[in-house]
């Protein structure tokens, strides 16, 4: 059912503690992690502990853990300070568009120039 989780997601096991990472922030609804594969100093994924396939599934389908993983994808940027400097939020969605995981979750990315994509 969705928003349960799923027992071959990895982010699923992460948030469960199962599989390890670099966690740094939690909360009740999402955990922040860094991403094993950095696109930037500052790159850490933000996920619901609920499991939705993308992100307009999880606002579609619990619009609160969508709030969360946004408000903690800002908490994210201050704790990193790359909020001064300007960060980017990506929810890549299908793989035409990069989604290699689907367990929706925010890329933090910032602490160099990012190029303008639109
Ligand atoms: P994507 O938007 O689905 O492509 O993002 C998945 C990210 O998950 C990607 O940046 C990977 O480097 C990252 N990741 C990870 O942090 N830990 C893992 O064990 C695996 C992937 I597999």
């Amino acid at each position: 059912m969705a928003g349960e989780a799923q027992p071959d997601c990895l982010f699923c096991k992460i948030a469960a503690g199962e599989i390890p990472a670099t966690v740094v922030r939690e909360t009740d609804t999402t955990l922040a992690f860094r991403d094993i594969n950095p696109q930037a100093p500052t790159h850490v994924l933000v996920i619901p502990r609920v499991h939705y396939p993308n992100a307009a599934e999880l606002a579609a389908g619990d619009p609160g853990a969508a709030a969360d993983v946004l408000r903690e994808a800002g908490e994210v940027a201050a704790r990193e300070k790359v909020d001064g400097s300007g960060y980017r939020i990506v929810f890549n969605t299908g793989s035409g568009a990069g989604q290699t995981v689907f367990h929706a979750h925010a890329h933090v990315l910032g602490g160099r120039d990012l190029q303008r994509l639109v």
